[in-house]
């Protein structure tokens, strides 16, 4: 009688531990439905930028402007497109617009958008970084 009643009373006890753990798991499942929302307030505060690279020649370019940028204040990540001649850029509105985006591509020696390459900063790139017409 007495291991009887104990056996009942441990599948009970089991059964009682079952219930509170699948409570736990639900909790899980609510504080997910939270993560949306993170995701939300994080993409608002980056944007992203293309910005035309129209003089860029190899991946020399690809570099000089990944890594020239990525000192910038506000910039996230930069990928250089080579063969697109694009620059895909996030970064943060709070800190940087596209217009210092610009001037920071254009301070390394490249176009960037419309805007001119800085002659300087031009003439001091590699060989085979200026445009073809420039090379010796
Ligand atoms: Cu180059």
């Amino acid at each position: 009688m007495n291991t009887k009643r104990t056996f009942i009373f441990v599948l009970l006890a089991l059964l009682t531990i079952g219930v509170v753990a699948c409570g736990g798991k639900e909790k899980t499942t609510d504080s997910k439905k939270s993560q949306p929302q993170m995701m939300a307030a994080h993409s608002s505060d980056q944007s992203h930028a293309m910005v035309k690279l129209p003089t860029v020649q190899c991946g020399m370019c690809e570099d000089t402007i990944e890594n020239g940028l990525a000192k910038v204040n506000g910039i996230v990540s930069v990928d250089v497109d080579i063969e697109e001649k694009m620059g895909h850029i996030n970064y943060d509105p709070a800190k940087i617009d596209l217009a210092s985006i610009e001037n920071a591509i254009v301070a390394l020696g490249y176009q960037a958008n419309e805007t001119a390459a800085n002659p300087g900063a031009y003439s001091e790139l590699p060989n085979c970084c200026k445009l073809p017409e420039d090379q010796n």
